[in-house]
């Protein structure tokens, strides 16, 4: 399993969730979504294709974002953690996307790391060894994400590199040669690596909550906002693995 994700950047596990697990958590993306849509109307029809922090939300009670921490470090998925990691993983965060008000709107190769800020020669030293892994849980059938398999250990072919950063005319969302598409079901379990080229493949008004995980390294720190961790009493009633 480790192999497989350290060769291809991500880890397909087709029928992973039963409809029970899953329903213990849809209701509560789904109370998240309507709220953040009244909420942030301007920013959905001006492009946004995800939101974030649903266990920091004011918008969940107490006792369902505990419902979603216990899915969070459901043991069944914590194994997957813990084999995937080098070392030991450290929960990010969380996020759900969605297609985008727009329908024309285009999707865009990028990698995540591209956007923090590090110049192109610190991002190619980072992805060596750096681990930051999306578990992608679709609630809906979707078109998935388009990869570039092992790309989150090599950097990009030029025209590659030409596409995500729109250089010589190239565009974002323009056909990479050696994109490898992961179509999704409700059920399914999708691990990829954030570090990888890669795009979102939108459409069927897709409904997906990803939970991030990273490499527990003091250079992420920047990125953990404490409060969508789980506070000392939260803690004491849930396997600590990952935080
Ligand atoms: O699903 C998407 O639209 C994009 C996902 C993605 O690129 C990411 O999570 O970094």
């Amino acid at each position: 399993m480790q192999n497989d994700f350290e060769l291809n950047s991500y880890l397909y596990i087709p029928n992973f969730f039963t409809e029970e697990e899953l329903k213990q958590i849809e209701p509560i993306l789904e109370k998240f979504h309507q709220q953040w849509l009244n909420e942030f109307d301007q920013y959905f029809k001006e492009g946004l294709i995800n939101s974030h922090s649903l266990t920091s939300s004011t918008y969940l009670t107490k006792e369902e974002r505990f419902q979603l921490f216990q899915f969070i470090t459901a043991k069944k998925l914590i194994d997957i953690v813990t084999t995937i990691f080098p070392n030991k993983a450290k929960f990010l965060n969380t996020q759900l996307f969605f297609d985008p008000y727009n329908k024309e709107q285009k999707n865009y190769w990028h990698r995540d790391i591209q956007y923090t800020g590090l110049s192109i020669e610190e991002q190619k030293e980072s992805i060596k060894t750096q681990n930051v892994v999306h578990f992608r849980i679709p609630l809906k059938k979707e078109e998935g994400i388009e990869l570039i398999p092992g790309t989150h250990r090599q950097w990009d072919l030029p025209i590659e590199e030409e596409t995500r950063l729109s250089i010589n005319d190239r565009k974002p969302n323009d056909v990479l040669e050696r994109g490898k598409t992961i179509s999704l079901n409700r059920g399914d379990l999708l691990l990829f690596s954030a570090n990888s080229i890669h795009r979102g493949l939108y459409g069927y008004e897709r409904f997906s909550f990803d939970i991030i995980y990273c490499d527990d390294i003091p250079e992420f720190n920047a990125f953990i906002d404490p409060k969508n961790q789980p506070n000392k009493q939260e803690l004491t009633l849930l396997d600590n693995r990952v935080f």
